[in-house]
Formats: C-alpha cells, structure tokens, sequence
C-alpha cells in the first residue's frame, strides 16, 4: 500500500521542472556524462554550490578526490591525466575556490591536458543583485571571464536544459585537436534543477577516429627528404606523447638511424638507454641533444611548439639552425606550423598515424643506409663525452650534498620504470638533464607555466592513476613548503608516494640570478631576522602529517636512505640536504642573460 503512494507520489507533476519520473537533476546528467566518458575519480574540494554534483558522481560510483587547496586537486587532476591518458575533471567551489584553481587549471593548458572544470556559481536568480560570494565586480556573476585567456572555451551554463547540449560539446572540445581545458560554470540551482536526460551518449557528438594521418603527398615528401638526408634528425615533442606514438617514432628513427632528441615535455617518449637517443635538448638539455639537432641537415619535428626553453631562445647556432637544416614537421594544429621555424614539409595529422605512414612509405622504398654504422658510432663518441662531462659533479662527495649526486644516486636506487614527478629548480632541468627516462608518461613535469608547487599534489595524482608503480616527486624546500597540505590527501587516501626534498635553504635558482647578475640574494633566502637558515623540521613536520620520514645530509648515506624510501609502502618523506649555490648546468642559451647581465647599474 505505502510503496503503491510513494509510486503515486514519485510519478506526480510537483512543478514546472519535474514533469516526469525519469527526470534527473543537472548534477545527475552531468555525472552521467562522466560516466559514459569512463571517469571514475573527480578532484576538487567541497563548496555549498557544488556540493550537488559530488554527491551525484558518488552515487554512480564516481570517486571524489579532496585536497586542502584547489590548485593541489589541480595539479593532481592534471598528472592523474599524464601518466593515463584519462580525462582530468575538476569539480570546485565558486569564487575563491575557482580562483584557486587557476594556477593549476593554466598549468595543465599549458601542457595541453584535457581538463574539464566545473565549478559552482551563485544562484541564477540572484546574479543581478551581487550576491554573497559572487564576483561580479565589472559585470554580473562573471568568474568565468578570469579563465578564458586559459580555457579553449568557457561555458556559464544559466539554464539546466542547455546541459544536454554542453555537456557533449565541452567533452568534445577539451579532448579533440590540441586538447586543453574547458569550464563550466554552473549556478548552483542548475545543478538542482531537472531536465529531460537525451536518449543518446556523449560520445556520440564527437568524432569516433582522431587519428587522421595527414595529407598523403606530404608524407611521401617527407619520406623523400628524410632518405636523401646525410645527417637526418628527429625532434619529438609532448604530441608524440598525447598520440602515444612512442611505437612508430621508435620504427621511424630506426629505419633512418636517426638521432632522436626531445623536448622536456616529452622526455621518455623514445627510450632514452636507446643507441639512437641524445636525451632531451634545449637551454638545459644534453650536450648530444643540441649538437644532433645542430648538426642535422634534415629534421622531422613531430607535435612539438618548438618552446622557448626547448629551443635555446630561439637564438640560431645553440639547438637549431633553421635554415640550413630542412625542417619537415607534422603537428595536430594547423597553426603550429611554421610558427616558428620555416618549414620545407608542413604535415597536419595525427603523430602516431602519419608517423606509421612515413615509417611505411620508408620501409617499402630504402635501401640499407650506408652511413649508418657511422652515425652510431659517433652518437656512441658524443655520450661517451657527456657522461663523463656529469661524472664529476655526480661522484661529488663534498657537504651539502651537491643536487647532481642526488640525481644520480636516485637514478641507481629507483625501479626501472618508477614515474618522476617534478617541481622546478634543480629537481626539474637538472633532472630533465640527467635522469634517464626509459619509458613514456614517467617522466611528469611542469613544461609550459613552470609552476613552482606543482610535484607534491601532482605525485598524488599520478599514483592514483598508477597505484602499482612507484610515484616519487622531485621538490625544492620553497616549492615543497608552498603546497605542504598536499600530505593530508596522502594520509587520508592510503597513498604511498614519495617526496625527496631537495633542502637548500633557499629559493636557489632565483638566487643564482640575483647573485650573477645583481649580486644580491635579497629575496631568495630563508632565514631568521639574525639570519640563520630557517625552514621547519621537514621530519617533525611530516611526523605531525602521519608519514614515515627521514634526513640525509651525508652522501654516502644517500645509497641506503633511497633504498629505504623506494622500497616504503606508505606516504614517505626524505628530506635531503643539498647545495644553493650550483646554478643549472645549461648546455644550451637562455637570451634573458643578455640584459640581465647589467643588473640594474
Ligand atoms: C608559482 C611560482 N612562483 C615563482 C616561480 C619562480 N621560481 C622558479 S624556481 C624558484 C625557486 C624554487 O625554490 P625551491 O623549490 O627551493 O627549489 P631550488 O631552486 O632551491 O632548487 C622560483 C621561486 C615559479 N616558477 N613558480
Ligand atoms: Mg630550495
């Protein structure tokens, strides 16, 4: 009898909005859309404007992952993305939870992670009268406007039934082409307003093949240029690592025995213990990097920007000299090409299928390369010359522990294919420089914004996506301490990532710049008003969190304070005492030194 009522009940008109039984809220459509896209974890942190749309991705099973500050499950989102290739998905608070997510949310366009944003909003009805919490400063309800100089498209979404349309499209959007991130701004009685869910899937609304191999007659161009090349060099770029194209680069270079340098960004994309790998190249790339691009009469760029910091400023003679090298590059973005460099081939397509037409059309027209036994041994000659140029500071034993013997103790203690997440300073250029990435999506780093902040958070991300592989974050005391909440999260999940803390004290590589060019380090330091050095007690700190920690201030306990920290099961922190006072070992040319050099005299 009552559930006869309750059916009665549940099947009756209460309003305009609720019309029929399988009417659903916004919230609930939204989180269904994600179902359908296969996401299972949202990051973010709670708000009374979007707590509707947490509870309805918990009810279809949807994990929400909480973080202390929105710019972690940012980042977080971001890695978790990095190292999956699943959709990054945001869920925050309006205003100042929104704001928050800026830094991480421009981190992650950057590096063309598709990332879908959605945050609250203040209710719709209210949006004319500046209501609590809104910013509405120049024009109503209006925090969207903040993110599209970083956004490919923001949505305020004022009426639930325009969901069903932008759902799809924003799904679309920050997954097809270049991906990116997209917002939807949602009042917060959209999401508790019903509307008539569509008979149709969100996939349906985008294409079902993103791998479009490119014109046909460029490709067999590049074919041509790349067999009739004398010194033949590939540059790869994070798109390689978006397509997943690591097979077909490593067919291509191979039946050219072509040298294979990448951009930081894509660092691990060709194996870098490989005969034909140079490492990453740039202004503090390899030595071998820069010196194959340099030397190469013919070189195929694939889904590469050709970033400033990858290409030595762009001043000729350092990384590339663009003519007289012949430049073929393919890119996803028509507007990618030639941007920088002038092209000879400019090819539109996909990375993985118009690298496996080039390796097809090489395949079936070269004759064994004669020059080949050459190039290698060569190759061979050049990182002979580089290993033994790191050598010195890598066996250096003095105290504080000099970050280059750090970077290679951790090469020789950690798993083969552990996933390292970086911040920046020494912990990301020198790593990029010197750590020896042997497989893609392990090697996790701020490419674009450079974000100071971005490894503790983005470590967490990234063993959530990979709970079977060793996550370790490579941070500076001043980065680490920027974003030390992110040990909460840890704690609360049962997530065992490791951070090695590079504790020097200072913010060492702005110190450098103050003390080469304005002898100065006002700004840099951490200290005490009688100027002591200053930072917290990283292991009573992290005791207080509820992790596992130790210190190493000697190297020779480096061996063993590593050992321990790989083999921990358990969030685990390891504080390492390290030198301020190393600058970068840069290879290639950063032309900010040009008027910097003067100070401010
Ligand atoms: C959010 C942000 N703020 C400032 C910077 C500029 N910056 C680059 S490196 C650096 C110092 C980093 O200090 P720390 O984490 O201690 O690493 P160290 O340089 O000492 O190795 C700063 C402040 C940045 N990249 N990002
Ligand atoms: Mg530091």
């Amino acid at each position: 009898m009552s559930a006869q009522i309750d059916e009665e009940l549940a099947g009756q008109k209460k309003g305009p909005d609720d019309a029929t039984a399988a009417r659903v809220t916004g919230a609930m459509y939204m989180a269904e859309c994600l179902r359908q896209e296969g996401v299972s974890k949202v990051f973010g942190q709670c708000g009374h404007t979007n707590y509707a749309l947490i509870d309805a991705c918990h009810r279809l099973g949807i994990e929400f992952v909480s973080f202390r500050h929105e710019q972690m499950a940012a980042h977080a989102a971001d890695a978790y993305f990095r190292v999956t290739h699943k959709l990054a998905v945001l869920n925050v608070h309006l205003s100042p939870g929104l704001t928050n997510t800026l830094t991480g949310v421009a981190t992650a366009a950057a590096d063309s992670t598709p990332m879908v944003v959605f945050a609250g909003n203040t209710p719709s009805y209210h949006h004319a009268r500046e209501p609590h919490q809104g910013i509405r400063f120049h024009a109503d309800a209006s925090q969207g406007d903040m993110f599209r100089p970083i956004c490919k498209r923001v949505w305020r979404v004022d009426d639930a039934k325009l969901l069903v349309d932008v759902m799809p499209r924003a799904l679309n959007v920050a997954q097809t082409g270049r991906p990116g991130a997209v917002l939807l701004d949602i009042p917060m009685d959209v999401f508790s307003a019903h509307i008539d869910p569509p008979n149709q899937q969100t996939r349906s609304r985008r294409p079902g093949y993103g791998r479009s191999p490119g014109d046909a007659e460029g490709i067999q161009r590049a074919a041509g240029l790349l067999r009739s090349a004398k010194s033949p060099a590939i540059f790869a770029g994070n798109g390689v690592m978006l397509s997943e194209a690591w097979e077909e680069l490593r067919a291509v270079a191979e039946q050219l025995n072509a040298p294979v340098a990448t951009t930081l960004m894509a660092k691990g994309v060709f194996p870098e213990d490989h005969a034909l790998s140079c490492g990453s190249a740039g202004i503090w790339g390899t030595r071998m990097a820069n010196e194959a691009l340099l030397g190469a009469d013919v070189i195929l760029a694939v889904g590469t920007a050709f970033g400033e910091a990858d290409c030595s400023s762009w001043i000729p003679g350092h990384t590339f000299s663009i003519p007289p090298s012949r430049l073929i590059q393919l890119d996803i973005s028509p507007e990618e090409i030639g941007k920088i460099y002038p092209v000879e081939v400019g090819i539109v397509g996909d990375a993985k299928a118009t690298l496996a037409a080039i390796a097809a059309s090489l395949h079936e027209t070269s004759a064994p390369n004669s020059r080949s036994n050459e190039r290698l041994t060569s190759l061979q000659r050049q990182r002979d010359a580089w290993n033994k140029e790191l050598a010195t500071t890598q066996a250096d034993a003095g105290m504080p522990i000099h970050p280059a013997r750090l970077l290679a103790e951790i090469s020789r203690a950690a798993p083969e294919d552990t996933v390292f997440v970086t911040d920046v300073g020494w912990n990301k250029n020198g790593a990029g420089q010197q750590l020896v990435a042997r497989h893609p999506q392990t090697f996790i780093t701020s490419g674009g914004m450079a974000t100071m902040g971005f490894a503790p958070a983005a470590a967490i991300g990234a063993k959530i996506g990979l709970p079977d592989r060793k996550v370790a974050a490579l941070v500076g005391d001043g980065g680490f301490l920027s974003v030390a909440g992110a040990m909460t999260t840890a704690v609360e999940l049962g997530i065992p990532v490791l951070w090695i803390i590079f504790n020097n004290f200072c913010f060492s590589t702005i110190r450098t710049v103050g003390t080469t060019y304005f002898n100065n380090a006002y700004g840099t330091e951490f200290t005490t008003p009688d100027g002591k050095p200053y930072n917290p007690d990283f292991l009573l700190l992290a005791e207080s969190f509820g992790l596992k920690a130790a210190r190493v201030e000697q190297p020779a306990d480096l061996a063993k304070a590593l050992a321990k920290a790989f083999a921990a099961d358990e969030p685990y922190l390891l504080e390492v005492r390290t030198r301020g006072d190393v600058p970068m070992p840069r290879t290639g040319y950063w032309d900010i030194a040009d008027f910097l050099a003067h100070g401010n005299d």
